[in-house]
């Protein structure tokens, strides 16, 4: 009796996971038909630089990131350098957006994105810097240049609009999957 049951729990457990499957395949498919991507959903890490405990910046990114259809996973605020880079390492997302606004983000953002390029699998992983990227107001965008050369691919600015941010994230999604790791054997 005891063993049919755990015959039975285990064909009730296969079901369900194939059930789950279906059921997480077609939430996909209903994410692509609605937000009208023509590409599975991108997984985008989203992250506060470590010394920025502000929050509603993050829902606002993961909320419009969302919008567009893709999945997020939100690290939150004040996050340690090495757990960013650890959590690329292990769910290789497809994109990592940086979200700052306290006015460290540029020293912070830099020493960040310096640790994940050093990292030879996240070199060339699509990666983000945007919101209040220091405490000069309108005059922020003369961070870019050194964001740029740290490591980031693209860096926004508060005071513009998301436009360029949204076709940023449209061109990865169309252009750039996750590629399976395969460092180069030199
Ligand atoms: C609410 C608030 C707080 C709350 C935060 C509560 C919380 N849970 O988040 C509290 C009171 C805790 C707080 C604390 C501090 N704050 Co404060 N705070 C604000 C305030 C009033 C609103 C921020 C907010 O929530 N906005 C709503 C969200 C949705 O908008 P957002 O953050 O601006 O994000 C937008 C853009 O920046 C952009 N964006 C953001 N990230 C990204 C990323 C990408 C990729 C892209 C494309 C766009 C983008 O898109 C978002 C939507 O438009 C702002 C002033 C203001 N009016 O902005 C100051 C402000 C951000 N704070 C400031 C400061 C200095 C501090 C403190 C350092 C103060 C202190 N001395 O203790 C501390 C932070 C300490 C720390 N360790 O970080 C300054 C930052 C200075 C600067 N950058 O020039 C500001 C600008 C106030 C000011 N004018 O001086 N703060």
């Amino acid at each position: 009796m005891h063993q049919e049951e755990s015959h039975h729990d285990r064909a009730s457990i296969g079901h369900r996971r194939e059930a789950l499957l279906s059921f997480s395949s077609a939430i996909q498919d209903r994410a692509i038909g609605q937000t009208g991507l023509s590409r599975p959903p991108l997984h985008v890490l989203l992250t506060g630089v470590s010394s920025d405990s502000h929050t509603w910046n993050l829902v606002f990114m993961q909320l419009l990131l969302e919008h567009m259809g893709h999945r997020v996973t939100n690290l939150g605020a004040c996050t340690p350098d090495e757990e960013v880079v650890q959590v690329c390492l292990l769910q290789r997302p497809d994109l990592l957006v940086v979200s700052t606004v306290n006015g460290h983000g540029n020293i912070d953002g830099e020493r960040l994105i310096f640790r994940v390029r050093d990292e030879a699998s996240l070199r060339d992983l699509p990666a983000v810097i945007g919101g209040k990227l220091g405490i000069r107001g309108s005059r922020n965008t003369a961070f870019a240049e050194g964001l740029l050369r740290a490591g980031f691919t693209a860096v926004f600015d508060a005071d513009s609009s998301l436009a360029p941010f949204e076709e940023f994230v449209k061109r990865v999604s169309g252009e750039h999957r996750c590629a399976p790791v395969l460092e180069a054997v030199q």
